[in-house]
């Protein structure tokens, strides 16, 4: 419950956010397997309420657990997980069982299930008012019986202490094993008792053998429990049994990166920031919530729209040995309701992609970056490396060495970065991964000369477009 299960070499996973599973089983055999992802997260894949104006958030108010969603049906949901296993790449299914849908007259889901959420009726399950928490709202957080008895944004609060709840729930989550998925992110785990998750989590079977998992394999949990500290609830309640979303990653790294704290503290980076231990930390920049001022940590997490400081703390992020990663990939937003691009204001659209990798159609593809997959590469050749050699400048410029395998520098400071430091590789000349790549002897970006003694010049301009440097044992030319 506690390891990705990722094909050997691989460390990282990418939240495809309301794509499409047809477009997601492409993306894994042309890109995310080609280029060393090791996971999917995908949005959620069962019926949820079409809400008017089709907002991105109606996918988190489930009518029923049927697997048709906009993303696509189960048929297409079961093509797309063979297929990515196929690739080497995992899928992780977003599970929303907290609660259903909130107050809505005439419901209707997108499998064409109807529900009576107003009176907690939803008979393609079926739930009724029995299934659920009395009606009550979430307005303090510091009272953990409220946080999880009550309604989040009146939201129909399911009682998981209930067995038929719990059946219903854990034949959800078998279902979707069966489909050959690697594990699930646990959405709302803060607004569910821990010892109601345990028995869930418990009764889910192990991974699929037929899909080419081990004997005995357990899914990968991670949770979403949202703890910056001062609440009633702790992340430390979920970490015995699963992985838990470590939000005040996104918020330090956001408040570092937009300047607000000096990359020098980024020594200490891990527990000593009050984070999570590195085994049981999903980290990420930002996540399809904070991203737009939902959740949790406000105007200090950075998105793609500040794009060379993502794209740098992304780089360190991924760089660094702490923590469990995960990459952002989004559709472009003006307002935080919007949805994802359609083709007629209800089907999604699919991505484009341009020659340079990166897309177009509405997508961002975040993970399409240079700067981000080359980084995710990166992080697979390191593994299992230590942090060493570390150097600052007492201010925002800083490099470290994992073990003899690779190196990278951050300037963050508003002055040159261009001195001799020590990159722990052998001689020779190294293509930078983060201005270009490796193509054969050559690079197309900037070239690293490596003396006998390990050391090398390293020059990162304040006004280059990328604010680091990134050389590793396989960019050797
Ligand atoms: C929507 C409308 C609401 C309406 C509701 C019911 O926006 O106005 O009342 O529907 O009709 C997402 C959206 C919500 C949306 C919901 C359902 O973000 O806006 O509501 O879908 O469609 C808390 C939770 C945390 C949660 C965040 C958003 O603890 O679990 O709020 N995150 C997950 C998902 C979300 C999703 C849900 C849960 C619901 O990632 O995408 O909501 O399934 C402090 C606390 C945090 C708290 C935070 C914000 O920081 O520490 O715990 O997070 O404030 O309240
Ligand atoms: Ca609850």
């Amino acid at each position: 419950q506690f390891d990705p299960n990722y094909v050997d070499g691989r460390t990282t996973m990418v939240h495809l956010f309301e794509w499409k599973w047809d477009d997601i089983a492409v993306e894994c055999e042309n890109f995310l397997g080609p280029k060393g992802y090791g996971g999917v997260q995908v949005s959620p894949v069962n019926e949820n309420v079409v809400v008017a104006n089709r907002p991105w958030w109606e996918r988190y108010q489930p009518i029923s657990y049927l697997l048709t969603t906009r993303s696509g049906n189960e048929q297409q949901f079961a093509d797309m997980v063979r297929r990515c296993n196929n690739a080497g790449v995992r899928i992780f299914v977003d599970v929303v069982f907290n609660h259903m849908s909130g107050d809505n007259v005439n419901a209707r889901g997108t499998g064409g299930s109807t529900a009576d959420p107003s009176n907690k009726s939803f008979p393609a399950v079926p739930y009724s008012s029995t299934d659920f928490h009395d009606t009550c709202a979430i307005n303090d957080y510091n009272n953990k019986y409220e946080v999880r008895n009550c309604e989040l944004s009146g939201l129909k609060d399911l009682d998981q202490s209930k067995s038929w709840v719990q059946d219903r729930v854990v034949d959800f989550l078998n279902k979707l094993v069966s489909l050959g998925v690697a594990g699930f992110r646990v959405d709302a785990a803060k607004h569910m008792w821990p010892t109601d998750l345990e028995v869930i989590y418990n009764r889910v079977s192990n991974l699929s053998v037929d899909h080419g998992f081990p004997t005995g394999t357990r899914p990968f949990i991670f949770q979403e429990v949202i703890d910056l500290g001062g609440e009633a609830v702790s992340k430390n309640e979920y970490t015995h049994m699963g992985v838990v979303t470590e939000f005040a990653h996104s918020n330090s790294i956001g408040r570092v990166f937009r300047g607000k704290d000096k990359l020098r503290w980024l020594v200490n980076w891990g527990p000593e920031w009050s984070f999570l231990n590195s085994d049981r930390a999903l980290i990420f920049v930002d996540n399809h919530d904070n991203q737009r001022g939902h959740g949790a940590g406000g105007a200090d997490i950075l998105n793609y729209k500040t794009s060379k400081q993502y794209k740098m703390a992304s780089a360190f992020m991924l760089a660094h040995p702490f923590g469990i990663t995960r990459v952002m990939s989004s559709f472009a937003f003006d307002n935080t309701d919007q949805g994802p691009p359609t083709t007629d204001g209800n089907s999604i659209a699919s991505p484009i992609f341009n020659a340079d990798n990166s897309c177009s159609g509405g997508w961002v593809c975040e993970h399409r970056w240079r700067q981000i997959y080359n980084m995710v590469g990166f992080r697979n050749i390191v593994a299992g490396t230590n942090l060493q050699n570390w150097w600052d400048n007492a201010s925002n410029q800083i490099a470290f060495c994992r073990g003899n395998k690779g190196f990278v520098a951050i300037n963050g400071d508003a002055a040159d970065l261009n001195t001799s430091l020590q990159t722990c590789l052998p001689a020779g000349t190294y293509c930078d991964i983060i201005s270009g790549d490796k193509a054969g002897s050559s690079c197309s970006g900037k070239s690293v000369v490596v003396g006998s003694d390990g050391r090398a010049n390293i020059s990162i301009g304040q006004n280059e477009e990328d604010g680091m440097l990134a050389i590793h044992i396989e960019s050797k030319l």
